[in-house]
């Protein structure tokens, strides 16, 4: 099936689980910015509030996380305006799709997820069935939207392949051309930015160590120590990218510089090329404050308005469903709901 018949459309979310991370930033609100500013898609992005509660979170602080990742997508550059700017839990077609989805999908396709067993760990019998479920409501908030197109970081990949079949199921079980075969738009130097203290583990913000990540909030003092303590090795930076071949550390930095400054990795090493990380570390250190500040200002700016932020909210919400509602109503049509 071809994707021509839908309208050239972008989903995408994040949980209200914890402060953005640079690893957020440059995987995904980035490319959301791009997206909505290309004129090529309708934006529509998204608070994934109930994705958060998979796991516990305190409700007082789900409720001011959630505020301030609106406030975090908006002082990055995502334009009311021009997006429909949304809480996940505020638009209740996400979680009626979702059932429907939960239908689809089959149990070994969940099991597969190798998310849940990341985040279940050793105690998979005790981790929510919420978590377990939680990709079958993720494809839900993006097919709720006939989203085309899906900007996430490479941590995603495997949850989209399985909204791609689930969407592929449904069409083929009830014998229709209904759902698109959404693209993941996985794009940049840094889609997998990694922990500033361990080359083989993503950054994250759940991460129990705050030394590991960047926050999108962190002070200019906090960046540069962060960045200054960032596990290396001692080799000065090779000028080609074979030359960072086994050593992550490395080029987790080298990419975020790239992903940072807008150019290419080639750039960055042709740049600095033989610096050792004694040089590279605050160059990089002030691009991250030049780039991160104004941000972090404009998040504080906005959070002083908690009531607009709630009124750009439910407006989102009120837009959102003029498309959500047609949608499920088809869906429910489709199999077979009285009433629908
Ligand atoms: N380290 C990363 N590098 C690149 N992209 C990343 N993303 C997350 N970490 C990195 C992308 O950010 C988006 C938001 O993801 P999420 O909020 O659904 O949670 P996540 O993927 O589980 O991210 P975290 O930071 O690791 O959150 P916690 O700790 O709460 O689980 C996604 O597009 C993701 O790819």
């Amino acid at each position: 099936m071809s994707d021509s018949q839908f309208t050239p459309r972008v989903f995408s979310g994040m949980q209200p689980s914890g402060g953005l991370t640079l690893g957020n930033y440059l995987g995904a609100l980035k490319r959301y910015v791009e997206m909505q500013n290309e004129g090529t898609y309708e934006t529509i992005y998204c608070m994934v509030d109930l994705h958060a509660i998979t796991v516990w979170q305190d409700p007082a602080e789900l409720a001011s996380k959630t505020r301030e990742l609106a406030a975090a997508y908006i002082a990055a550059g995502v334009d009311p305006e021009k997006s429909i700017l949304i809480n996940q839990s505020q638009v209740p077609e996400h979680t009626q799709l979702a059932w429907i989805f939960n239908t689809v999908a089959r149990m070994g396709w969940m099991q597969r997820m190798t998310q849940f067993k990341d985040k279940a760990g050793k105690n998979a019998q005790n981790a929510s069935l919420g978590l377990f479920a939680y990709p079958a409501l993720m494809a839900a908030d993006i097919l709720v939207y006939h989203a085309t197109h899906v900007p996430v970081g490479d941590d995603q990949k495997q949850h989209l392949e399985l909204t791609r079949d689930i969407a592929t199921k449904f069409n083929h079980d009830y014998g229709v051309d209904f759902f698109p075969i959404t693209e993941p738009v996985i794009k940049g130097a840094a889609t997998r930015v990694m922990s500033l203290r361990d080359g083989s583990k993503k950054m994250s913000k759940s991460d129990t160590s705050d030394a590991s990540r960047i926050n999108m909030t962190d002070d200019a003092d906090t960046i540069a120590k962060k960045i200054r303590k960032a596990k290396t090795d001692p080799e000065p930076l090779p000028s080609e990218y074979k030359g960072l071949d086994d050593r992550p550390e490395a080029r987790n930095l080298v990419n975020i510089y790239a992903a940072l400054a807008d150019i290419s990795v080639d750039q960055v090493l042709a740049d600095h090329g033989g610096a050792q990380f004694g040089t590279f570390k605050p160059a990089l250190a002030e691009l991250a404050v030049e780039k991160l500040s104004p941000i972090a200002s404009e998040m504080t700016r906005l959070l002083n308005d908690v009531p607009e932020i709630d009124r750009l909210l439910a407006r989102g919400a009120e837009q959102a469903r003029e498309i959500t509602q047609p949608i499920l109503k088809k869906t429910y049509e489709i199999v077979g709901m009285v009433g629908a």
